[in-house]
């Protein structure tokens, strides 16, 4: 399940629902902010793990405390995907996100749509581990990864402008 604080993070977060579609995941999003609507997200997480959600992701920008409050309210995994827009380029929301106490982790991706992204390669990468179809799907997606690097560079070669 992926969660928001904000309307105007769904910008960012379609990266990771795009990312987990070419996986072959199922995802369903919802706007949950911990500071406006707090009862509403606590539901959404109890509602989200008697639906079977495996993966919680979570995105918030400024004070982000989302991630943290979903990870206070289930023992099921949650990732955190810090926003830009606070202070310093997102800085205080990754702050606010990975410096979760001993006990109650929040794993961090990067600020903004590359951690919107790997998100859902990690969740991927969780569900994998008892889900060979999703393992092989991510297995191929590294290949074309490997292959599009490669391409890359014989473009740009080919265009004479070398590194
Ligand atoms: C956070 O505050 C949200 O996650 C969003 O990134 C930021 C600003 O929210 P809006 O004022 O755009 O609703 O809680």
């Amino acid at each position: 399940m992926i969660l928001m604080g904000s309307k105007s993070d769904w910008e960012v977060l379609q990266e990771t629902a795009a990312e987990l579609e070419r996986l072959g995941i199922g995802w369903d999003a919802h706007v949950a902010s911990a500071h406006r609507s707090l009862a509403r997200t606590l539901d959404l997480v109890r509602e989200g793990e008697v639906g079977g959600v495996r993966v919680f992701i979570c995105g918030a920008g400024m004070a982000a405390h989302l991630a943290g409050v979903v990870a206070a309210s289930t023992a099921r995994p949650v990732i955190g995907v810090p926003l830009a827009g606070g202070v310093g380029d997102g800085l205080d929301a990754l702050l606010s996100t990975v410096q979760m106490p001993g006990g109650v982790p929040v794993a961090t991706v990067a600020v903004g749509k590359a951690g919107a992204r790997n998100a859902a390669v990690l969740t991927a990468e969780i569900l994998a581990l008892s889900d060979r179809q999703v393992e092989a799907r991510l297995l191929q997606a590294r290949v074309a990864q490997v292959e599009a690097v490669a391409e890359a560079d014989v473009a740009l070669r080919k265009g004479g402008k070398r590194p």
